[in-house]
């Protein structure tokens, strides 16, 4: 009973959807964001303040994990579910992505990609089956294939090559991840802007067969007008009675227009990354705390937002801490952001089920172009 993963896709309004993915580890309330928590952490925060700001899941990834502290470790001490105190569901990059953004020497081959560590410059090897395998130590509910994404702008054969390395990479992974009833293998799509290669890309997956499928290698540089295009026709192409997640997306309004288009899940460091820096995201736009004109404002950073940030603390507080280099700053304003992800996710949720997901997207636009913040 609740042994299994399964997606019951709810309502739809236009292309957006609203489910529920459920999973041994709990539910996960889609369209979904997941905080970053790369390094068995989502950094500045407690795995319970994650949740409290209304997260379902989170990714780990295996490029770090497997350098330090390794998946073996991690298998020894109990998974990184134990390892980390989060007993909700976790969603594993495979690696080859980080490797290509993160690791300074690399060398990729049909098998796999050798590369060195940007901790210690040590060797290392990933192929689709090492892939797995680390997954599988760490414990991950929702495993992804080892593929291949290319910088953009790249030329078409340099992109249909590397999409069909990720399709037969993609079978690999699937072989080798083998029978896991309550875990889930999702494919990843790739083919750049081409909608011929990205259909290319989603039948060679859909005939391996996933519980779930990512659109990869977006995100990449081409731009959100780009992005777009490409989502304008990407989800269509995947099963629909199957998650879609869409990887490294975004900011707020990247995600917005990303559930407009039939996006399940999305990832992103933004929230995380840019609160360490004293950025807070914000219904009004982007707020720099670090800005002098900060100093002396006792408001919040957002009088309506319900999170431990904007309840207990002033603007001049935060830039204080900020400018500091206090922790309690990247702490607060990761909250915050964290939450305000969240509650974007929420109110979506909300508004695809009543059908008015357009009325609030109209809203959500209007109250960031007034800029008053
Ligand atoms: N593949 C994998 N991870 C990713 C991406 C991808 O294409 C992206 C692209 N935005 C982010 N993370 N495996
Ligand atoms: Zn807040």
């Amino acid at each position: 009973m609740g042994k299994r993963f399964s997606f019951a896709l709810g309502a739809t309004d236009g292309q957006a959807r609203t489910g529920v993915i459920s999973t041994p580890r709990g539910d996960i309330r889609t369209p979904a964001f997941m905080p970053v928590g790369t390094a068995a952490t989502v950094k500045a925060m407690l795995p319970e303040s994650v949740a409290a700001t209304g997260a379902d899941i989170l990714l780990g990834n295996t490029y770090h994990l497997m350098l330090r502290p390794t998946a073996e470790r991690i298998d020894r001490l109990g998974g990184l579910h134990h390892f980390m105190n989060w007993d909700k569901p976790i969603l594993t990059d495979s690696g080859g992505f980080q490797v290509m953004s993160l690791g300074a020497l690399r060398k990729l081959d049909k098998d796999g990609v050798t590369f060195k560590s940007h901790i210690d410059g040590s060797r290392h090897r990933l192929t689709p089956e090492r892939s797995m395998e680390i997954q599988r130590l760490l414990g991950s509910d929702i495993v992804m294939c080892f593929d291949e994404c290319p910088a953009l702008p790249a030329d078409r054969d340099r992109i249909a090559a590397s999409m069909r390395l990720s399709m037969d990479w993609a079978a690999r992974s699937r072989a080798a991840f083998g029978d896991r009833p309550g875990h889930a293998l999702f494919g990843i799509q790739q083919g750049g802007l081409d909608p011929e290669l990205r259909a290319e890309s989603a039948a060679a997956l859909r005939a391996i067969g996933f519980e779930g499928y990512a659109i990869g290698g977006l995100a990449v540089g081409e731009g959100q007008e780009a992005m777009f295009d490409v989502l304008d026709f990407a989800p269509g192409q995947l099963p629909e009675d199957k998650p879609r997640y869409l990887m490294g997306v975004g900011k707020p309004d990247d995600i917005v227009g990303a559930v407009k288009r039939g996006v399940d899940m999305m990832d992103c460091v933004l929230p995380s990354r840019s609160g360490r820096t004293g950025q807070g995201w914000t219904r009004r736009g982007q707020v720099n705390l670090r800005n002098a004109r900060h100093a002396d404002d006792p408001r919040p950073l957002d009088e309506a937002c319900g999170c431990p940030a904007c309840t207990g603390y002033s603007r001049a507080y935060l830039h204080h801490v900020i400018r500091s280099q206090e922790m309690i700053g990247g702490m607060l304003l990761t909250w915050h952001n964290l939450h305000y992800f969240q509650q974007i996710m929420a109110e979506m949720r909300a508004a695809i089920a009543e059908g008015t997901f357009a009325t609030w997207e109209s809203g959500f636009h209007a109250l960031r172009a007034a800029g008053d913040i």
